[in-house]
C-alpha cells in the first residue's frame, strides 16, 4: 500500500505546504520521495522510509547522522562564501518528539532532509573536472570529520567492508544454496574464491596497525555526490554508513563507479572497463585534500583500493543472487547476477591497469 506521504510529512517541523510527493532517485536501499511544497520560495524535501532490514538500529543510525551533519555544518559555515544548506545535508526534527525520525502506525521509520535544489548527480563520469571535484569533496569530507568530538560513531552495519566476514557469508550461502542457484554460477564463484587471500591485505594491515581507522563514508558510489549546475561538487549524501573505516574504502568505491565506462549492471561486458584518465583526475582531487593526513602505507595501497571495492561488491551481489535476492532492490530476476558479472569484468580490467594506477599515485607523491 502506498504510504500517506502528506500525513508523514506533517509530523516534521518543516516550512511549507505539502503539494506532491513522488518516488525519487536511483538508490538501492531506502524508499525515497521528493516532497514538493506549494510555496515557490520554500525548500522542497527528501522524505525517506528507512530500510530497517538493512539498518537494524535506527536510533543509533540517526544519532550518527545528526552528529556528522552537525559537525560538518559548523565547519562549512566558517568558510567564507560557503552555503551550508547546499554543502551539507540538513535533517528536519519531528515536532512532537524533537527526534530526527518518525515511526508510523505500521512501525515504519521515516526521516526527512532539505532537498538540495538544482543539483546534478552522475552514475559515472566522463569529464576530468567532475572526477577531480568528486575526489576533492570526498577528501574534504574525510578531513573535516577527522576531529569529530566524542565517542566513536556507531557501526551501523557491523563489518560492512570486512572482506573476511563477507567471504564467510558467501561460503555459508553456497553451502546452504537456499534458492537452488549454485549449480548455475560455478564460474562466477571461482572468480571470487581464486582471489580471496589477496583481497585480505587491507584488513590485515589495519590489524597490524600499519593503517589507521578513520571516519569514512563507506558508500562513495559516485551518485552519492551532488554537483551544482556548474559541475562543482556540493556535498556527499547517503550518510547511513559513515562510521569507522579505512580510507581505501572510499577511494575504491568512488573509482569503481566513477571510472567505469559502463553501468554497474551492464550486460555488455565488452564495454566494461576503467577509464585511467578518470582515475587520475579523481586521485588528483582526492589527494589535494587528503595527502597531508595519509601515512606512507595508506598512500602505497591507494592503487589497490579500486580492486578491493570492486571485488567486495562482486562478492556481495553474487551472495545476494545465491541467497535469492533478499538484500538489494532488483529490477529483473537475474539482476544481481548481472551486477556480479559486470563487477568481475571491471575487476579484471583494473588488474590489467594496476601498474598504471601505481605510477599515477607515485607521480602525485613526490
Ligand atoms: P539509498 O541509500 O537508497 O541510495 P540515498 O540516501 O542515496 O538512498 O537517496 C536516494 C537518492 O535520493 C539519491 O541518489 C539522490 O538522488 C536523492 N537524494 C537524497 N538526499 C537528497 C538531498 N538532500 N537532496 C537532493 N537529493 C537527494
Ligand atoms: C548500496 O545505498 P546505495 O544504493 O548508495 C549499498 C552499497 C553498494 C551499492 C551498490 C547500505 O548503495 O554498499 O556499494 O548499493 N549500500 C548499502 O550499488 O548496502
Ligand atoms: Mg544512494
Amino acid at each position: 500500500m502506498r504510504a500517506d506521504l502528506q500525513k508523514i510529512f506533517s509530523h516534521f517541523g518543516a516550512e511549507g505546504t505539502f503539494l506532491t510527493g513522488e518516488s525519487f532517485g536511483p538508490g538501492h536501499i531506502h524508499d525515497t520521495y521528493r516532497i514538493i511544497t506549494e510555496e515557490k520560495d520554500c525548500d522542497d524535501y527528501i522524505l525517506q522510509r528507512i530500510n530497517d532490514n538493512v539498518f537494524r538500529d535506527v536510533p543509533k543510525l540517526q544519532e550518527n547522522i545528526e552528529r556528522v551533519t552537525g559537525h560538518l555544518r559548523r565547519k562549512i559555515a566558517l568558510i567564507p562564501g560557503s552555503d551550508p544548506k547546499r554543502e551539507c545535508m540538513t535533517l528536519l526534527p519531528v515536532t512532537a518528539t524533537g527526534k530526527s525520525y518518525h515511526i508510523d502506525e505500521e512501525g515504519n521509520f521515516w526521516r526527512m532532509f532539505i532537498f538540495i535544489s538544482d543539483h546534478r548527480s552522475y552514475e559515472r563520469v566522463d569529464s576530468y573536472q567532475r572526477a577531480y571535484e568528486g575526489g576533492r569533496v570526498i577528501g574534504r569530507f574525510q578531513s573535516m570529520l577527522a576531529d569529530l568530538p566524542g565517542e566513536p560513531l556507531h557501526e551501523t552495519i557491523p563489518d560492512f567492508h570486512n572482506i573476511e566476514k563477507r567471504l564467510e557469508s558467501f561460503h555459508k550461502v553456497i553451502d546452504e544454496d537456499p534458492a537452488g542457484r549454485v549449480s548455475q554460477v560455478r564460474e562466477e564463484i571461482e572468480a571470487i574464491t581464486s582471489r580471496e587471500e589477496e583481497m585480505k591485505v587491507i584488513i590485515r594491515m589495519g590489524r597490524e596497525g600499519r593503517i589507521p581507522v578513520r571516519i569514512t563514508h563507506n558508500d562513495t558510489k559516485f551518485n552519492n555526490i551532488l554537483f551544482d549546475t556548474n559541475d562543482r561538487a556540493l556535498c556527499l549524501i547517503d550518510l547511513d554508513t559513515v562510521m569507522p573505516g579505512y580510507v581505501h574504502y572510499d577511494f575504491g568505491d568512488a573509482i569503481r563507479t566513477a571510472a567505469n565506462r559502463a553501468d554497474e549492471d551492464s550486460n555488455d561486458l565488452e564495454t566494461v572497463s576503467m577509464d585511467i584518465e578518470i582515475f587520475k583526475a579523481y586521485a588528483e582531487g582526492y589527494l589535494s585534500e587528503a595527502m597531508g593526513t595519509l601515512n606512507a602505507t595508506e598512500i602505497e595501497y591507494i592503487p589497490f583500493a579500486p580492486k578491493l571495492l570492486t571485488y567486495i561488491m562482486a562478492t556481495r551481489f553474487l551472495t545476494d543472487y545465491i541467497a535469492g535476492d533478499i538484500y538489494y532492490k532488483i529490477s529483473y530476476p537475474d539482476h544481481n547476477l548481472r551486477r556480479n558479472r559486470a563487477q568481475i569484468a571491471l575487476l579484471k580490467d583494473m588488474e590489467a591497469k594496476y601498474d598504471q594506477m601505481t605510477q599515477i599515485i607515485n607521480s602525485f607523491n613526490k
